[in-house]
């Protein structure tokens, strides 16, 4: 069973402990979920998909468990959606409704309400693991997002080789601030505590003072945050150190830096884990509760893993801790593929069945990972979001005021790297970056837009990015 600790038999039998979800000021005990998520599966069953506005609220947690129990793939949307992006998932995934809050616009889709306070105790036989449970909408170098087929088999296998590696057990009790609509707080931190048995705590925003509190006054054991959060911990000394009773801090969604990890060592005591791995692949890298946590390195495969080092003519690479290549991996965990895009997904999946992560990466004898950065300069890791390059400039083109846009990464030290968009045109900034979040979402804004005269390209016109980064 996918979400094991919801057995209505078990929960019945009296494993109801206390809240298992605490989330908006909403507290639910394990009953609360199985009977209100089982009257969300009543209303949606039969459905084919249905997309569910991913905001940080109890209505998301009952949507999409509701989903999980009646077999009906989840579409995730950001909270923080814009138009085009709104209209492209929509349109892609062929939701049938919105299910939970209603975004500004429903695009013409029927809605379905969640009902706290409604209860169910039909037993539905569990989906298949082969069926997908999610579709979860990620970028690309170019063009709009693709939605990643998730199934309940891959989400399964990874909670348990998490489960074992952190050696998470029901007595934890889960704590992050992150979004609902990715894989680290949806996967991971939600349906990981749902199958696990533990209790799960959403702290709205992951704001260190919130981190802390939810250490000291609701026992907080086990913390996830993208880097970016770790860094503000640090930056905040209390916080820092009212984590100390914790028993793992997590990092994941994009390189933790060196200094951070030892900020956070220094303050409160704790080494980070540090994982890895991708939206198409769930998380196949990890330290171990056990084991050598090393800064700067993102751990050993997990069981069931293999990833291997490909050089660019194709041959495999020594681990010897030196040798550069491209990272592929193997897993149970991997995606079922992009939706309507075999295209795409032969790309990225070899003939053999290996997933061509995109990133670079060095492994030690002793099968320590180190990624070394990305293939490509147009996938952008902002705050712990995957942002395409290519879809921030078509959106900026669209534009009247633009006439040429180009979009990096830069190195930030809050964000690990910052949206700069260039471009030509007579447009204002400001208005730039507001028209990228109504068209995309908020977090997908370049945090800084410069007008210029001209961008630079070689004589074939080809558009010259690392001379755009050495303007930065
Ligand atoms: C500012 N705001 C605006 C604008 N400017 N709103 C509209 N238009 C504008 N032009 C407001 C927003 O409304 C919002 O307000 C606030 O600014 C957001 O601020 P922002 O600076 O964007 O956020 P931040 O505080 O810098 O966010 C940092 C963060 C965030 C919280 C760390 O980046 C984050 O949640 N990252 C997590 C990403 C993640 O989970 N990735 C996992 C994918 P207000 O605050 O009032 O709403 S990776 C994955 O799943 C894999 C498999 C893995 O490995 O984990
Ligand atoms: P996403 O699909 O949003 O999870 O993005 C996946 C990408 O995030 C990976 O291909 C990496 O480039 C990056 N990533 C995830 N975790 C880490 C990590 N621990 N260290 C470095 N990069 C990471």
């Amino acid at each position: 069973m996918l979400l094991a600790s919801l057995n209505p038999a078990a929960v019945a039998a009296g494993a109801d402990l206390g809240d298992a979800v605490r989330i908006d000021g909403v507290s639910l005990s394990r009953s609360d979920l199985v009977g209100a998520a089982t009257s969300v599966a009543e209303r949606v069953g039969g459905a084919s998909r249905v997309a569910v506005l991913a905001t940080p609220t109890a209505a998301t947690v009952l949507a999409v468990t509701g989903c999980l129990i009646a077999g009906v793939p989840v579409v995730p949307v950001p909270a923080d959606v814009g138009a085009a992006e709104r209209r492209h998932i929509l349109a892609d995934s062929r939701a049938q409704a919105w299910l939970g809050e209603l975004p500004e616009e429903a695009e013409g889709l029927p809605h379905v309400p969640v009902r706290l306070h409604a209860r169910s105790w039909h037993r539905y036989p569990e989906p298949s693991p082969d069926a997908a449970a999610l579709i979860i909408y990620t970028s690309g170098t170019t063009g709009p997002p693709k939605g990643v087929v998730v199934s309940r088999r891959a989400i399964a296998a990874d909670i348990d080789m998490l489960a074992q590696a952190w050696e998470w057990t029901p007595q934890d009790t889960l704590v992050h601030g992150l979004p609902l609509y990715h894989v680290h707080g949806l996967v991971l931190g939600l349906l990981g505590s749902l199958r696990v048995g533990n209790r799960f705590v959403h702290t709205g925003k992951p704001k260190p003072a919130a981190y802390a509190r939810a250490v000291r006054e609701l026992g907080g054991t086990l913390l996830f945050g993208v880097p970016t959060v770790w860094s503000r911990v640090v930056e905040d000394g209390d916080a820092a150190r009212a984590l100390a009773p914790a028993r793992l801090l997590v990092s994941g969604s994009a390189a933790l830096p060196v200094p951070v990890f030892d900020g956070l060592a220094a303050l409160s005591g704790h080494r980070a884990i540090e994982r890895y791995g991708s939206t198409e692949t769930l998380i196949t890298l990890s330290t171990f509760a056990s084991g050598e946590r090393r800064p700067g390195w993102v751990g050993l495969p997990l069981q069931g893993v293999t990833t291997r080092l490909v050089a660019d003519d194709g041959t495999e690479l020594p681990h010897d801790g030196e040798s550069i290549g491209q990272l592929h991996v193997q897993s149970p965990t991997l995606f079922d593929g992009y939706l309507n895009r075999p295209d795409a997904t032969a790309e990225v999946l070899g003939d053999d069945g290996w997933y061509h992560t995109g990133d670079v990466a060095v492994i030690d004898s002793s099968g320590m990972h180190r990624i070394v950065g990305r293939e490509s300069v147009d996938l952008i890791k902002s705050g712990g979001f995957r942002i395409g390059a290519g879809e921030i400039e078509t959106v900026l083109l669209q534009h009247a005021g633009v006439r040429e846009a180009a979009v990096i990464g830069a190195p930030d030290a809050d964000l690990g790297q910052r949206i700069i968009a260039f471009v030509v045109g007579d447009a204002q900034p400001d208005e730039l970056i507001d028209y990228v979040a109504q068209q995309l979402s908020v977090h997908k804004r370049p945090r800084e837009v410069r007008v210029v005269e001209s961008l630079p390209r070689n004589a074939m016109g080809k558009l010259l990015k690392k001379e755009l980064a050495q303007w930065v």
